[in-house]
């Protein structure tokens, strides 16, 4: 590989672009779920999530300008993994926002733990590493300040109840 190019990947990775550790060394654990679940307290990385099954949701969204399309684990999904036996999930950020969300609304709605936006991890900075999206362009049901709220980013932890 030329110098040029070693330098080009070099830089690639301190921007994060398409590397785990954007999320840490990907080894690191990004999301905890606890609850009324199978062993009280199940903690993830991003390969974790991955290795689940991911799915894509292209939308718009009030934070962004465009379509964008996000990848990531259907809620549905993660609490069938983690047998998630209660109707409320609290979601809960790293800046400390919370809010409680009916698991119905999650697994109906189609919501999406997104941990890439158009192919790239997200840095804290860049509201990640999840953003828990709904698919808003797919019911106008959705874009309401209800689910707005529920869309939580920098997600850290979820408790069932
Ligand atoms: N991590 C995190 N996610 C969050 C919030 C927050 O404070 N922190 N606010 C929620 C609320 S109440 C709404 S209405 C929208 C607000 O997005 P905005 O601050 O870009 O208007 O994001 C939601 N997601
Ligand atoms: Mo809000």
């Amino acid at each position: 590989m030329s110098v040029i190019l070693r330098m080009l990947f070099a830089l690639a990775l301190c921007l994060g672009l398409s590397d785990p550790s954007a999320a840490g060394d990907g080894k690191a654990i990004v999301l905890t779920v606890e609850g009324n679940i199978e062993g009280e307290r199940q903690t993830f990385t991003i390969a974790d999530l991955e290795a689940m099954g991911t799915e894509q949701v292209t939308t718009t969204t009030p934070w962004h300008d465009g379509a964008v399309t996000f990848e990531g684990v259907a809620v549905a999904r993660l609490l069938e993994h983690v047998k998630a036996k209660g109707e409320t999930a609290e979601v809960t950020a790293l800046n400390a926002y919370f809010v409680d969300i009916p698991t119905e609304d999650l697994i109906r709605n189609g919501a999406v733990l997104a941990l890439k936006r158009d192919g790239n991890y997200m840095a804290v900075t860049d509201k990640g590493p999840l953003f828990l999206i709904y698919p808003f362009d797919a019911n106008p049901a959705l874009r309401t300040e209800l689910h707005y709220s529920r869309s939580v980013w920098q997600v850290s932890s979820i408790a069932i109840r």
